[in-house]
């Protein structure tokens, strides 16, 4: 199980190491064939395959509405959406067995707890107001941590990510939409899409990961361009970007500090409580355990899947060798 090595990203000073970073430096994108560190391989299996895992467990959330939209038509786009996230998944899994690791350990990884997934889909979707939240802000950082990946250095990884990202798009417009119709609704839908917004506007935060401070990635991951940004330079981005729509939908950000400051040129804002996204992404948050539970079973109850796709290609393999 490569999980249990993903410990540290030990500096490699090699004659190999000093040319594949003067290739990183100058722009050039790392192909599956090329020489490579270990630690850059691993560390790129650690954010693909997490990237793929929240991409995966990030249906359950949504999923959870698709037989409750409120009209047809909501219920045919929030199905394209969850159906888009499962692709999502795909491409990134594709992305990360170029790197010499197999779909089925990431997954085992996953089940047993070795591999995390984004924390925010440790939090339920209490209402339909819940799908507009998700959309516009789960999907909205989303977009602002992987709109600077399709440049990541890793060739495989930035050219899913282009897909990605368009899709992204649409999902945000989405959430937004549904926002603005309940905004624009009654006032019990407008206390609705507040009551959302107030829940989610935390763990939307702690999406981009702990403070600069805190990361322990980050440093060795900017100079391999497999992050463009740190955490909290994207963090400030995204709330920079949707107060105005919050303003726009007469949402009220549930922060008293939020304000612009004209010196720094963007607002200032609460931290998330670092305390509870620690919490969350050692196992404990609201839902870690249903949302374990519902992939547990998805996986047992595809394995007579997986055993015929085997053997199928077992036995056209064998076919092929006698010919
Ligand atoms: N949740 O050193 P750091 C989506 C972990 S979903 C859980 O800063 P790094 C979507 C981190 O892994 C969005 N864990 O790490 C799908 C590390 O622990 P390990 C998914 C988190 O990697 C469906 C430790 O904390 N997007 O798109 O440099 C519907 C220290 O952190 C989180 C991606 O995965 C978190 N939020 O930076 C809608 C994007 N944050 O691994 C939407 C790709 C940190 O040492 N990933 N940790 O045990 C990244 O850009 C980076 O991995 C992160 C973290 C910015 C997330």
């Amino acid at each position: 199980m490569y999980a249990q090595m993903v410990t540290s990203e030990a500096a490699d000073d090699s004659p190999e190491a000093r040319a594949f970073q003067a290739r990183i430096d100058a722009g050039e994108k790392i192909e599956p064939k090329d020489w490579m560190p270990e630690a850059y391989r691993r560390t790129l299996i650690r954010q693909i395959g997490q990237h793929a895992h929240s991409e995966i467990v990030g249906q359950l959330p949504e999923g959870n509405w698709i037989t409750r939209a409120p009209t047809l038509e909501r219920k045919a786009i929030l199905l394209a959406k969850v159906q888009d996230e499962a692709g999502h998944g795909l491409y990134l899994y594709c992305a990360a067995e170029t790197l010499g690791v197999s779909r089925d350990d990431l997954t085992e990884d996953l089940l047993s707890g070795r591999m995390k997934y984004s924390s925010i889909f440790n939090y339920p979707t209490l209402t339909w107001a819940d799908m507009g939240a998700v959309g516009w802000l789960v999907d909205g950082a989303a977009i602002m941590n992987q709109v600077p990946l399709q440049r990541t250095s890793y060739g495989p990884y930035a050219r899913a990510m282009v897909r990605i990202c368009k899709e992204e798009s649409f999902h945000q417009r989405q959430g937004y939409d549904i926002m603005l119709k309940m905004c624009r609704g009654t006032p019990a839908q407008k206390r609705m899409a507040q009551d959302a917004m107030n829940r989610f506007w935390y763990p939307a935060l702690m999406m981009f990961g702990p403070s600069d401070k805190d990361s322990v990635h980050s440093a060795q991951s900017m100079a391999w361009r497999i992050k463009i940004n740190t955490n909290d330079e994207l963090r400030q981005k995204f709330v920079d970007e949707t107060v105005p729509q919050a303003e726009f939908l007469g949402l009220a950000i549930p922060d008293t500090d939020l304000r612009w400051n004209e010196e720094r040129g963007h607002y200032d804002f609460s931290e998330p409580d670092w305390t509870e996204f620690y919490d969350v992404i050692k196992g404990n948050g609201p839902c870690n355990v249903e949302r374990m539970t519902a992939r547990r079973k998805a996986w047992d109850d595809g394995a007579w899947v997986r055993e015929g796709l085997l053997a199928h290609a077992r036995k056209k393999a064998g076919k092929v060798a006698a010919e």
